[in-house]
């Protein structure tokens, strides 16, 4: 029930109220008029029944004889004497129905007499009512007022109300997310801690290395002291630095013009040496040939053949200069040993402990040793400690054999003994 309704439901109380106040004023004359009416058509219906009598004794015929007269009047007087019987019972009952009205009367007094009292009590109540009905419809008016106030604030608050639904579905939402998120976090936090248990040990350890570095601090000032001296000695080496840059700037200059030359020329080379390459492989087939056909010949009488040399060893002793000339004189050359296979060969040549000259020699250049083809020797067999050019005087090479491969040394160049020629 909302207040329209409180409101209605008074004011039909209010009504039903005067309505009834009304009903009870309008009764009492009311039943006045009708007692004295009933009064009046009493009195009227004696009246007529009066002349109803006289006019019957007056039209009764006179030229009856005197027994018809006395007869008349004897039957008038019977019948007047009913009637007045009947007028004097009806009086009676009148007389009777007049003390009951006055009676009645009466106590219509009495009753108007509290109908008034009660009129002016309801009068009284009536102007309390309406002086309630005024406090009423202010106060129902005030309602009204906050009814509609409240009625836009309910409005508001049901916009709210649906605002806050949708909140609250965003918000159960992300209560899910993140109660999802919690347990990843869980995981994380657990991870993280594990992780800081590491970490605390790193900080511990890290703790004494920074102790360590303090320590190493002092020693770093220190020499950080020194190097700015050095920084300032070096600062000065750039000034002669940049003087020297600008200098070789002008260099680069120039060695970038030779570059380009050497470019050119070097393109030039190229296509020479394209052609040289073309040459080459024509020549190393022919030597293909060559060599093929030289493996095939056979050496001269007490020379040994290995691949495509052929091998004297002497038996006559001499210094290394004449054994390299005997060799010449055969048309070969003390041997040269540019191979494992042939270092071998060379060895198995010998008889044991057997030391022989091969075409080795650093006389021209000390230290530096060269064959006698003019070739570099690049894989040696030194004996261990060899060559030391013992006295100063070591520039010839010599083969010493032995179980597996054989040794080089150097020796005097004037020692008289065998060599080994090759060609
Ligand atoms: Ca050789
Ligand atoms: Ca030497
Ligand atoms: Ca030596």
């Amino acid at each position: 029930m909302d207040i329209m309704e409180i409101d209605e439901t008074d004011d039909s109380i209010y009504k039903n109220l005067v309505t009834q106040g009304n009903v009870h004023r309008g009764n009492q004359p009311k039943r006045c008029v009708a007692i004295c009416l009933g009064l009046l058509c009493a009195v009227l219906l004696a009246g007529n029944i009066g002349q109803i009598i006289f006019y019957m004794i007056i039209n009764s015929p006179a030229s009856a004889d005197a027994t018809q007269t006395n007869d008349s009047v004897t039957s008038a007087n019977d019948i007047l004497t009913t009637e007045r019987d009947r007028l004097q019972g009806s009086y009676d009952a009148l007389s009777v129905d007049k003390q009951q009205l006055q009676v009645t009367l009466s106590d219509l007094t009495k009753e108007k007499d509290q109908l008034q009292q009660s009129y002016k009590t309801l009068t009284a109540e009536r102007d309390g009512l309406e002086d309630s009905y005024r406090t009423v419809t202010n106060e129902r008016d005030r309602y009204r007022a906050n009814y509609k106030t409240l009625k836009k604030d309910n409005d508001h608050l049901r916009t709210n109300y649906s605002d806050m639904q949708k909140s609250l579905e965003g918000l159960q939402t992300t209560h899910n997310d993140l109660i999802a998120n919690l347990s990843q976090f869980q995981t994380k936090y657990n991870n993280l801690q594990r992780e800081k248990e590491e970490l605390q040990t790193l900080f511990n350890a890290l703790v004494a290395n920074r102790d360590e570095l303090e320590s190493n601090y002092s020693l770093l000032r220190r020499d950080k002291d020194q190097l700015q001296k050095s920084f300032d000695r070096l600062n000065m080496s750039k000034s002669h630095t940049e003087a020297s840059y600008t200098s070789l700037w002008k260099d680069k200059n120039q060695l970038q013009m030779m570059y380009n030359a050497l470019c050119k020329e070097n393109e030039q080379l190229q296509t020479e040496y394209s052609g040289l390459a073309t040459d080459r492989d024509q020549l190393q087939k022919n030597i293909d040939k060559i060599t093929g056909k030289v493996r095939g010949m056979k050496c001269p009488t007490r020379w040994s053949k290995f691949d495509t040399s052929c091998y004297f060893l002497s038996t006559a002793k001499k210094n290394w200069t004449e054994s390299r000339q005997d060799c010449v004189a055969a048309g070969a050359d003390l041997v040269v040993i540019d191979s494992q296979d042939e270092q071998e060969f060379v060895n198995r040549l010998l008889d044991v402990n057997q030391n022989v000259w091969i075409g080795l020699t650093d006389s021209l250049n000390e230290g530096t040793w060269m064959w006698v083809d003019g070739s570099p020797v690049t894989t040696t067999y030194w004996e261990p400690g060899q060559p030391n050019s013992f006295s100063g005087d070591q520039d010839c090479g010599e083969f010493l054999q032995s179980s597996h491969e054989g040794k080089w040394n150097d020796d005097g160049c004037f020692s008289k003994q065998s060599w080994i020629c090759e060609k």
